[in-house]
């Protein structure tokens, strides 16, 4: 593919001069800031990611769509017009990007839409908390996140705390081998559960530091095409309890079937559910396990950019 037309994109002065010198950089998804946490908590964790990429050694680009173009390096100013919600900003997966930048339509990226921007640019790594998959009654809806599709044809590893554990979790898992794609525990076997550490789902890979995690990346990519998959797992103090978990789960689910919620409006009101029945407490541990991704995620793409001859 060629690189995208200059009229459709503007990178931040940083973030090209880093892509441009091979340093690291690390990309990261306006969903969950427009559409995934309630404001003003929103901001703040969009802050709160950009440093601690940077605390890392790593540039931070966060990427959506505004004003007309695709921008790879939001200012938290340009964040913050893209989260106000007068300006409805669209939900873009990447299918939807071209139609949003012809149609002039601002957007906020999914982990698919900023994985296909992030390729397109050059940059290798991106942090979200979790990964989009198979929802638990896909086999009559069909509902599966172009997130895994995405993931599986472009070259990108993403650090996320598992799926969302409103998801069907071992059918993300085996859709996840179907595609090829990568799914390796960050010093765990395994797979994490999004707001809690496990699962319930075991994994046949794990690595015990950032350096291996970027040198398996590296060997995958000389022999295969698709993304990469580091899972990490929420800290032990910040999980969400058990019972809690489990009943605001069944909330939420109930809550999509009685309302007939389909499409990209699901994941959205799935996660308000669980903030709402928790009162606040899924959000805390949202937030503190897509932070500590994003360090990770900037540990990663350090050791990566020390790979290079
Ligand atoms: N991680 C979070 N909160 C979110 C998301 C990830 O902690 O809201 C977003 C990501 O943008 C991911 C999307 O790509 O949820 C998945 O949406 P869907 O299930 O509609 O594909
Ligand atoms: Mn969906």
């Amino acid at each position: 593919m060629r690189p995208p037309r200059q009229s459709t994109i503007r990178i931040a002065e940083e973030v090209a001069d880093a892509i441009a010198h091979a340093r690291p950089v690390v990309c990261l998804e306006t969903t969950i800031v427009v559409h995934g946490l309630p404001h003003p908590e929103n901001l703040e964790v969009a802050a709160q990611c950009e440093a601690a990429v940077r605390a890392a050694g790593a540039v931070p680009a966060t990427i959506g769509l505004l004003d007309g173009r695709v921008v790879v390096g939001l200012g938290l100013d340009e964040l913050e017009r893209l989260a106000e919600p007068e300006r409805a900003s669209a939900k873009l997966s990447s299918r939807d990007l071209g139609l949003a930048l012809a149609l002039g339509r601002d957007g906020a990226t999914t982990v698919a839409g900023t994985i296909a921007v992030a390729s397109r640019v050059g940059i290798e790594v991106m942090a979200t908390g979790g990964l989009g998959g198979v929802h638990r009654d896909a086999a009559r809806t069909f509902d599966e996140s172009n997130d895994l599709t995405t993931l599986s044809r472009t070259p990108v590893l993403v650090v996320a705390s598992g799926v969302k554990s409103i998801l069907d979790v071992g059918a993300t898992l085996e859709r996840l081998d179907s595609l090829g794609v990568p799914v390796v525990g960050y010093r765990t076997d395994r797979f994490p559960g999004f707001y809690r550490a496990d699962s319930g789902f075991a994994l046949d890979w794990s690595v015990e530091s950032a350096t291996a995690a970027a040198a398996a990346f590296a060997a995958h990519r000389d022999y295969s095409p698709t993304g990469f998959l580091l899972a990490n797992p929420v800290g032990p103090d910040e999980e969400l309890d058990g019972e809690l978990h489990d009943a605001a789960l069944a909330s939420a689910l109930a809550l999509v079937a009685s309302t007939g919620v389909t499409g990209k409006d699901v994941t959205p009101v799935l996660l308000g559910e669980f903030a709402r029945f928790s009162a606040g407490a899924s959000v805390a541990t949202n937030r503190a396990l897509v932070v500590a991704n994003a360090a990770l995620a900037g540990e990663v793409a350090v050791a990566l950019a020390e790979t290079r001859p």
